[in-house]
């Protein structure tokens, strides 16, 4: 099934270049392997396939393949506030947040995307990974904040912000 998916991928990706399509970003869910199955290949087979006019299309699938693979983040929670405020993401994204706690009591929710962890202390650290909904429309803000006490009020919540 990998080898056979591997050789599909280039295949695909040439396909989608001579036929003049940009790729979407809405391949969750349909017949087509996922980018992460092979990233090397696509790339090589880009290249290999890149023609002067076609750079807008190859900065597109390289955007696609980093969303694949996830994006890490670290935030460090402290009284009253996260490291990071705002969060750049895009429809589907796979996003996990590695969380740190430097003082206090702190967790990190977002209501819409059903994420709420636990409370750690400080020196405790948790991970959560949630998805960016692929139907959220660029513009589409979700907060997260911090549910302990009045820490929300006291300004402990940031901005992730979908392109
Ligand atoms: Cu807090």
């Amino acid at each position: 099934m990998e080898v056979y998916m591997k050789a599909l991928i280039p295949a695909i990706f040439i396909i989608t270049l001579l036929a003049g399509c940009t790729p979407t970003q809405t391949n969750q869910g349909d017949l087509s392997p996922a980018p992460e199955a092979s990233p090397d290949a696509m790339q090589e087979s880009g290249e290999a396939m890149m023609e002067p006019g076609d750079d807008a299309i190859m900065l597109e699938d390289d955007e696609a393949m980093m969303q694949a693979k996830g994006t890490e983040y670290t935030i460090d929670m402290f009284v009253f506030g996260y490291s990071v405020e705002q969060i750049q993401a895009s429809p589907g994204e796979t996003i996990t947040i590695n969380l740190t706690n430097s003082d206090g009591m702190h967790d990190f929710d977002i209501d819409e995307l059903e994420v709420d962890t636990l409370v750690i202390k400080e020196g405790e650290t948790n991970s959560v990974t949630f998805i960016i909904p692929e139907d959220a429309s660029p513009g589409t803000e979700y907060t997260y904040y911090c549910s302990v006490g009045n820490h929300r009020a006291q300004g402990m919540e940031g901005t992730i912000v979908v392109q």
